[in-house]
């Protein structure tokens, strides 16, 4: 990654240089205070000890393994906004943020493995596939989601944008919901009803950015402004929604292309797309580039489980070159992404505007660029 922006941040009274551990390390460390606040309040409820001991398998096995992509976004963008070192304690606010984040995508997934019947994530076998869980994961999943709120009211109700704060969390969740259903319905459970002609770019841009943009990009980016008290105006909501949907679509597109050409020790997911059906930028581009036999054999095998039929597709989307095609997507998307991050208006009139900054996105989109996993 390179970023001037990436400096450490200091711990109070601490000159950058001399504090040694990573922003990532300062991250983790913020986690393990949340964890025991949420356990000890479950506790403090009355509940026994061996539900205590499952909440906290289910927030471990769910929270353990990411990328902190999210999480660590808020952090990074409160400090660009702030322009500068942050304190101890305003580390420590944002990283709150930033774990709420981690958390709406850890229920997310643990709902999400369910629904796309996927066997393993992180590296780890999926929370509903592991001994004794099953269908408790639903529950599990809404318990993870229940810890943000938590979280939020002990840590920011008393601040003036506690109420933001919640309708951001709330409405990003029912966009992101939205998104899963557009998902789901395109994916029959049936194969007799498989039909590729329902799948359009225009229906996969909807679903690529309601399902993971707006709780990926929007959601951390509003959390940081609102945390650093600025206002959002139309223009800077604009920008922040435009911006979210280019990288969320892009980086829903990697994540289409990983669960076919993904190496799966790597990104610790084996890839279900094909079977499930899926509306992914791999078939999506297969049909695109498709002769009438090849679009017939995709008609055949796709949306099927049966792993000799996912054989076929994969062989058509070889022979289709779609590993060429989406490394020429990719460093198309990283240019195009680029130049609209630098038509984000930081001056007016020669003079410097508070708001949204270029540099958020130029350290994400870094990040997020020939990413394998
Ligand atoms: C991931 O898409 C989708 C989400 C995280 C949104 C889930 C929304 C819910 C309301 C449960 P994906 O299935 O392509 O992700 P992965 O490849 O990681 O399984
Ligand atoms: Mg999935
Ligand atoms: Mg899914
Ligand atoms: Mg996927």
């Amino acid at each position: 990654m390179a970023s001037s922006t990436a400096v450490i941040i200091a711990r109070d009274g601490l000159p950058a240089a001399q504090d040694k551990r990573t922003e990532r390390q300062r991250f983790e460390e913020v986690w393990n205070v949340l964890r025991d606040d949420v356990l000890a309040d479950f506790r403090g409820r009355g509940m026994p000890q061996d539900a205590v001991e499952w909440y906290a398998r289910n927030i471990d096995h769910n929270t353990s393994g990411g990328k902190r992509l999210r999480g660590l976004l808020v952090v990074e963008s409160v400090k660009i906004l702030r322009e500068r070192i942050l304190s101890d304690s305003e580390f420590f606010q944002a990283a709150i943020l930033g774990w709420c984040v981690e958390l709406l995508q850890a229920w997310l997934l643990v709902a999400d493995d369910v629904m796309d019947h996927s066997a393993t994530r992180r590296g780890k076998p999926c929370w509903y596939k592991m001994q004794g869980v099953n269908l408790i994961a639903i529950n599990d999943a809404f318990m993870l989601e229940s810890a943000i709120y938590f979280l939020l009211k002990k840590y920011f109700r008393q601040e003036s944008y506690y109420v933001d704060l919640l309708e951001l969390f709330q409405d990003i969740t029912y966009e992101t919901e939205m998104g899963q259903l557009l998902d789901l319905l395109t994916a029959t459970e049936n194969s007799d009803k498989v039909d590729l002609s329902k799948f359009s770019f225009e229906g996969y841009r909807r679903i690529a950015i309601y399902k993971s943009a707006f709780f990926t990009i929007h959601l951390p980016v509003a959390l940081a402004m609102a945390m650093c008290r600025i206002s959002v105006t139309d223009e800077s909501l604009q920008i922040l929604r435009d911006l979210s949907c280019a990288l969320g679509e892009y980086g829903q597109i990697q994540d289409d292309f990983l669960d076919y050409a993904g190496d799966s020790e790597h990104t610790g997911k084996v890839g279900t797309d094909i079977i499930n059906n899926k509306c992914s930028w791999c078939i999506i581009t297969a049909l695109a580039l498709a002769t009438p036999e090849q679009r017939w054999i995709l008609k055949e095998n796709y949306g099927r489980k049966d792993e000799q039929r996912e054989r076929r597709v994969r062989e058509v989307f070889e022979e289709l070159r779609l590993r060429e095609r989406y490394a020429a997507y990719e460093d198309d998307a990283y240019e195009r992404i680029t130049r609209l991050i630098e038509a984000i208006p930081e001056e007016a009139g020669g003079v410097h505007k508070p708001g949204l900054k270029r540099d958020i996105f130029k350290v994400l989109l870094e990040k997020m660029y020939r990413r394998t996993k």
